[in-house]
């Protein structure tokens, strides 16, 4: 039997953080084998799914397989035998492969990293995370989309989840948060129906992963505490370039507690290094049909090459004299604290460094929890965390289908562990030893015992008030900070905000709910109204009735624009590099060369995949035939091409489109003086300005690498677009 006692079980780690585990080896590996070791009672021994070079096929009994091509029958023509145990075990198993999806959030990805203290927190709360500056614990993160099921694109218009789950010394941590700060409502009860009305119709099951449709916008019109939101949610941000450079945001405002119970209020956020990205409308619609796994691609690319992604942890801590200044309540979710009257206070960042090494046992299993919290931390009352707090257990339990999905090695505690808790399906980690209860009388073989000291305690909190079914006046403010998120973008960002409210206004149906929604704007900004309505063909209706009128005097805040916190240089960037056969060398090598110095990648798009012979007669491989490799899937382009292969490129239709496109999508473009023939025919040659770049020596690579540090240029879009130059 495994050496297995109440007291300590010390459960796998990854090694990056000393909690006095043993095995210093990384991923799932180790871990299933420790827990089919003890599960099997087989001392330490591994008997897990052998991998290795050489190992013979077994049934999961272990029963070595002679024939895993032909089921056994009666005779060479059948009928299939039932006594064939290997052939039934193999389906039966392939028919249970299936968990139910995330209701939501079901489209995600995840990888492995940690999290490095730079600033103690210790002042403020006793959490052990916080404590010692330098020291790393090991983290899981799931990027997801909410509304799209499992197999749905990327690029859907959508909120993204930002679930970090921090295995710390005194126990899980998992912050689900999203990379917007508020949230469409303001009570848990509500939820089941805003997620009815966002998802497929109930009758006809469309459209997936998009709330461009009625019964979105019908219960949005219907619901003014979504409003802020709404300005979120129709801003860039709901389609960024990469999990890469979205900000995360823990949404709620939770509550820090330390050592002597003193407890002050903390908003979390996490910040990208790569500064704020994303893609435009036109382009994410693009990117859907290219390469739906476009994010997840980007995840694993940039891991795997070793350009490990990172943002900063913020938090902005503050007292209840400091919550009280406010008309709003830090309770409600739909209000942030602006940056500019609470800075954020770095303290610590996070590295993503290692790729799952099985998507089902890690990103499908992983279980993230609100209610998982540790000493020093905890929540405060808003409604819709203490409702999430409910709802994230529950939900697992379907998911997952046992109570032990704890014993899953993705969501084990990296620290020990002890309980009485017992049985129950898949049950892997019960405990060794006769008393399985407390208080009992067996001394030290009596198992774990309560540390007052230690252990977490609730803040304690004065109940205010009667109970009651009741939205405080406090939340009452629907339209001051979508308002002040509308003010504080730059031109161009709120351009796009109108282009996606007429967007997905278009696709609803009914004109009195698009009617409805615009009579909400004009609380929010008249013009944004006014521009929306124009957009729709719709007469400008009177103003929704406020609950509160809007407050003008809050002002911009650059915290809150994509543009104003974008990237900085190319790197981590890509560039799609159309070549031909004959193809200038110099430059092609010139252009490459300055990307990598930049830490940049570099894909090469060419007429075949087998690449093209350049001008000195190396051969550079491709990695997109050009039908496959459109423009949208990079974030700036450059043509080097022969003139014979310019010629070829403007007889091919996709060559003209990546040009085209990458036009229309503001982004920059490097050509070489023999693409003109393309450029002609892809109607553009007329039209080039300051984002499209002659390529003719070594140093216009260079100087274009360095132009290419802006998301976008920008100044271009009101030449494209129908609706920029009637606004
Ligand atoms: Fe979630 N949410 N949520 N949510 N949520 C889930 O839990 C729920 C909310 C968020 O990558 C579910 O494991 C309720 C806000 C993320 O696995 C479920 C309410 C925020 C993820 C659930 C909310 C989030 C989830 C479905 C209203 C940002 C994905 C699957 C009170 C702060 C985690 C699951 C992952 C997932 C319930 C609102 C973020 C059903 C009831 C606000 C990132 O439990």
């Amino acid at each position: 039997m495994a050496k297995e006692t109440h007291q300590t079980r010390t459960a796998p780690s990854n090694g990056v953080q000393s909690s006095g585990s043993s095995s210093t080896s990384g991923g799932l590996t180790p871990d299933l084998s420790d827990s089919f070791a003890e599960a099997q009672g087989s001392g330490g021994e591994t008997h897990q799914v052998a991998q290795a070079d050489g190992a013979v096929l077994t049934t999961a009994q272990g029963v070595p397989v002679a024939d895993d091509q032909n089921s056994l029958k009666q005779g060479a023509r059948g009928p299939t035998l039932l006594e064939d145990f290997h052939f039934r075990e193999k389906i039966f198993h392939f028919d249970h492969e299936r968990i139910p999806e995330r209701v939501v959030h079901a489209r995600g990805y995840g990888a492995h990293g940690y999290f490095e203290l730079t600033d103690s927190l210790a002042d403020v709360t006793r959490a052990d995370i916080f404590q010692r500056v330098g020291e790393k614990t090991e983290a899981f993160v799931r990027f997801s989309t909410v509304a799209g099921s499992k197999g749905s694109p990327d690029l859907a218009r959508d909120v993204r989840g930002f679930a970090v789950k921090l295995y710390t010394k005194e126990g899980n941590w998992d912050l689900v948060g999203n990379n917007i700060p508020v949230f469409f409502i303001q009570d848990a009860i509500k939820f089941p129906d805003l997620i009815h009305a966002a998802k497929p119709a109930p009758d006809r099951a469309f459209p997936q992963a998009q709330t461009a449709h009625d019964n979105f916008w019908d219960f949005i019109s219907l619901t003014p505490e979504s409003m802020h939101m709404v300005m979120w949610i129709m801003s860039d941000r709901t389609i960024p370039r990469s999990f890469r450079t979205m900000e995360g945001f823990g949404v709620h405002t939770f509550r820090l507690v330390d050592a002597d119970g003193r407890s002050s209020f903390v908003k979390f956020h996490w910040k990208p290094k790569l500064g704020l990205q994303s893609v435009a409308w036109n382009e994410a619609v693009k990117i859907n049909g290219a390469d739906p796994d476009f994010h997840r691609r980007d995840l694993w690319t940039a891991i795997e090459k070793g350009d490990f992604p990172e943002w900063e942890l913020g938090v902005q801590i503050f007292d209840q004299e400091f919550a009280d200044k406010f008309d709003f309540d830090i309770l409600d979710a739909t209000k942030i604290i602006p940056e500019e009257l609470l800075p954020v206070r770095v303290v610590g960042r996070l590295v993503l460094d290692r790729v799952v090494d099985n998507f089902f046992a890690e990103t499908e299993q992983v279980a993230f929890c609100t209610q998982n919290i540790v000493p020093g931390i905890d929540f405060s009352n808003d409604p819709l965390l203490q409702g999430r707090n409910f709802s994230y257990l529950d939900t697992q339990l379907k998911r997952l289908g046992s109570p032990n999905f704890t014993h899953l090695p993705i969501n084990a505690p990296r620290c020990p562990f002890a309980h009485f808790q017992q049985d129950g399906h898949m049950a892997m980690h019960n405990p060794a030893g006769r008393a399985n209860y407390e208080p009992n009388s067996w001394g030290a073989a009596g198992g774990p015992r309560e540390d007052p000291a230690r252990g977490f305690r609730s803040h304690a909190t004065a109940p205010e008030g009667d109970k009651s079914r009741i939205r405080p006046e406090s939340f009452a403010d629907h339209y001051s900070q979508a308002r002040q998120f509308f003010v504080s973008q730059t031109p161009i960002e709120q351009k796009h905000i109108g282009d996606a409210l007429v967007f997905e206004l278009s696709k609803v149906e009914r004109p009195d709910i698009r009617s409805r929604m615009v009579s909400h704007l004009i609380h929010i900004d008249e013009s944004l109204a006014t521009t929306v309505a124009d957009g729709l063909g719709l007469a400008l209706p009177d103003p929704a009735e406020a609950a509160r009128p809007t407050r003008t005097d809050l002002p911009p805040s650059d915290a809150l624009s994509i543009a104003k916190n974008g990237p900085q240089s190319f790197a981590g960037r890509k560039l799609g590099l159309l070549i031909t056969d004959g193809a200038d060398a110099d430059l092609v090598k010139a252009l490459m060369a300055a990307l990598e110095a930049a830490d940049a990648m570099c894909e090469i798009v060419a007429p075949r995949i087998g690449g093209a012979t350049l001008s000195d007669g190396t051969l550079i491989p491709a990695q997109q035939k050009i039908d496959g490799g459109p423009s949208v899937l990079y974030d700036a382009v450059a043509i080097i091409a022969s003139a014979q292969g310019a010629a070829m490129l403007a007889m091919d239709a996709p060559a003209k489109d990546f040009v085209t496109d990458a036009f229309a999508h503001c982004k920059f473009i490097g050509l070489s003086t023999e693409t003109e023939p393309l450029l002609v025919k892809a109607g553009i040659a007329e039209d080039l300005d300051d984002g499209c770049l002659a390529i003719t020596s070594k140093a216009d690579a260079q100087a274009f690498v360095e132009a290419l540090a802006p998301l976008r240029f920008w100044a271009r879009e009101s030449q494209v677009d129908l609706d920029a130059m009637n606004g």
